[in-house]
């Protein structure tokens, strides 16, 4: 009975941490996606945070014909699950020339 209760809990620790690593982190400093191409597993979560000590951004996937979301600001982030398989390049609404790539597998 105690062996039950304590692979039970093993189990739900272990499904916390599945949880997890369910979100992917990419840094914006000083005008750059970091790192600039991230690959992930359908069904994540990419977490952009904004570590500028001023400016703001936005994540912009334009070619894929998304409409422009807001800005956000210094230590604030934008959250996008990614639920479709295949590459996906994206912008800084207001920095054109901020680039970063997407890539989602099965
Ligand atoms: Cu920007």
């Amino acid at each position: 009975m105690l062996n039950k209760s304590i692979i039970f809990f093993m189990t739900f620790l272990l499904s916390i941490s599945v949880l997890a690593d369910d979100i992917a982190n990419v840094s914006i400093k000083k005008y750059e996606f970091i790192p600039k191409e991230v690959t992930v597993k359908k069904g994540t979560k990419i977490r952009w945070t904004n570590n500028e000590k001023r400016q703001y951004h936005s994540v912009w996937f334009e070619e894929r014909g998304d409409p422009e979301p807001d800005y956000f600001f210094p230590e604030e982030f934008f959250e996008l699950e990614f639920n479709e398989t295949g590459t996906f390049s994206y912008r800084c609404g207001p920095h054109p020339k901020m680039v970063g790539i997407v890539t989602v597998t099965e």
